[in-house]
């Protein structure tokens, strides 16, 4: 079974002002689906084709670099898509909120935390909010399409939130300013679908 570029669970506009249509609809309907694409080529043949993205992601040193960059790439994507709502945004008042304010210093300091982890990302890359195994929260940023499940990851855990800081994810709206589209990416954050991660990997 090949992977599939996910649906979007809303439209294209939905995330509008904060991400634009345009955008949205390029970067999953060309940049989403090129790295399905690619991972599927890449892994055709081999015994990862039976196995989950997330598995693949698991014990990634054991394959080729286009499997960690595509396999990267649809893993982070369809987690992004899916922690972003039009009726996201606000500061969570559920357990991931709670954890935030016990382990993080607050919802603050946690957001300061995460933008600096974008900001200071050089070329490409995330920034993410995981689980570790101590069942702890912590934020960190990979490059390119690395994520904290890898484990080549300097930082490991569950993702639970990540934010893409590539150009394709801003340019179009935004152009250089990445500070500005972090900022707006916090206006769409599911926290219900964040919070769910955060009790699913917990256990
Ligand atoms: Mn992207």
């Amino acid at each position: 079974m090949a992977f599939e570029l996910p649906k979007l669970n809303y439209a294209f506009n939905a995330l509008e002002p904060h991400i634009d249509a345009k955008t949205m609809e390029i970067h999953h309907g060309k940049h989403h689906q090129a790295y399905v694409t690619n991972l599927n080529n890449a892994i055709a043949g081999t015994d990862a084709e039976k196995m989950s993205i997330e598995d693949i992601c698991k014990n990634i040193s054991k394959y080729p670099m286009p499997v960690r960059n595509n396999g990267g790439g649809h893993y982070n994507h369809s987690l992004f898509w899916q922690v972003m709502s039009p009726n996201g945004g606000g500061v969570p008042k559920n357990e991931v909120g709670a954890a935030i304010e016990a382990e993080l210093g607050g919802f603050d300091k946690f957001k300061a935390d995460f933008m600096q982890a974008g900001a200071t990302r050089f070329g490409s890359g995330w920034a993410w909010l995981a689980v570790k195994a101590d069942g702890k929260l912590c934020v960190c940023s990979s490059p390119n399409q690395d994520n904290p499940l890898m484990d080549i990851s300097d930082c490991k855990g569950t993702p639970i939130l990540g934010m893409d800081v590539w150009e394709h994810a801003y340019y179009l709206n935004y152009q250089n300013r990445r500070p500005d589209y972090m900022t707006a990416f916090f206006n769409v954050i599911d926290w219900n679908k964040v919070n769910e991660l955060y009790l699913k990997a917990k256990h």
